[in-house]
């Protein structure tokens, strides 16, 4: 593993990307990561041109001129931590937030993620409604949250009220909910609208049998917020396999622990009526 005179980024986007993968969250090029990077977290990495000023297909005047850690494109995540400058890279945005050129990494030569678009709409409310306070956004193909988007039609406040009744830790980490985004094509422009306005409201987004999209203050955030949320679905799905969901936690329940923790369940989620989803089929 090489990390010895690594910028702490980089060690931290080691130690995630390896968790990632043990987790099962990242098949060969699934999954990307992301985060803004103030200068002072540059301090020692050999920054310079690499590449022309390409265009990003968005245009976020208040990412004007950030620089941004990215996995890049056709590059497995589990490959970070023996080769982080081949499959990371340092971009930074040109003066209309249109443009992006490579500073570092993505040796011999590479690009960001096919997400690039996503994560940048993402990164740009995440700066907006965080007031600067949100640095990463983490895109992961988490395996229990997929399957529940194939078990049940989804909606926004059932899946947001289902993880929170499914691992009671859950409506403190999201009190917001979690978004659901009915399947449209990956990489494109519509889907990175779409989650970029979902997090407006809330810090996690799920793509309909694709995977999972978080924003955070740094990668632990970002990363714990995607556990907490998959475990729950783990939950849920081991639950339902053993019979069903005989006793979870009630609606007051839930309001109880947020209110324990000072925080308030999204009011379009938590009168969600998941009665039906807690009840096998078969
Ligand atoms: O980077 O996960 O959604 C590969 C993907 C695309
Ligand atoms: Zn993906």
């Amino acid at each position: 593993m090489k990390t010895t005179n690594d910028p702490i980024f980089i060690k931290e986007a080691i130690k995630t990307s390896s968790d990632m993968w043990f987790l099962g969250w990242c098949e060969a090029n699934g999954g990307n990561i992301s985060q803004r990077l103030e200068p002072d977290k540059m301090a020692g990495l050999p920054l310079a041109v690499k590449s022309d000023w390409t265009p990003a297909r968005v245009s976020l005047p208040n990412l004007a001129g950030e620089k941004f850690m990215f996995s890049g494109t056709t590059r497995f995540l589990r490959n970070i931590s023996i080769a982080p400058e081949k499959n990371l890279g340092v971009i930074e945005m040109d003066s209309k937030g249109e443009n992006y050129r490579v500073l570092w990494g993505f040796e011999p030569e590479g690009r960001p993620t096919s997400e690039l678009p996503a994560h940048l709409k993402s990164h740009s409310v995440a700066k907006e409604v965080s007031e600067g306070a949100d640095h990463v956004v983490i895109h992961t193909h988490t395996p229990n949250l997929i399957a529940l988007t194939y078990l049940h039609e989804l909606t926004t406040p059932l899946l947001s009220k289902l993880l929170w009744q499914s691992h009671v830790e859950c409506v403190v980490g999201f009190p917001q909910g979690i978004e659901f985004i009915p399947w449209m094509m990956a990489g494109g422009d519509e889907i990175a609208d779409a989650t970029a306005v979902a997090f407006r409201k809330r810090s996690m987004a799920m793509w309909q049998h694709h995977g999972v999209f978080a924003r955070g203050r740094n990668l632990d955030a970002a990363f714990g917020l995607i556990h907490m949320a998959d475990k729950a679905a783990g939950i849920y799905l081991k639950a339902m396999a053993a019979g069903g969901m005989r006793c979870a936690p009630s609606t007051d329940v839930v309001c109880r622990i947020a209110a324990n923790f000072h925080v308030t369940p999204a009011p379009d989620c938590i009168d969600a009526d998941t009665s039906a989803l807690m009840i096998r089929r078969d």
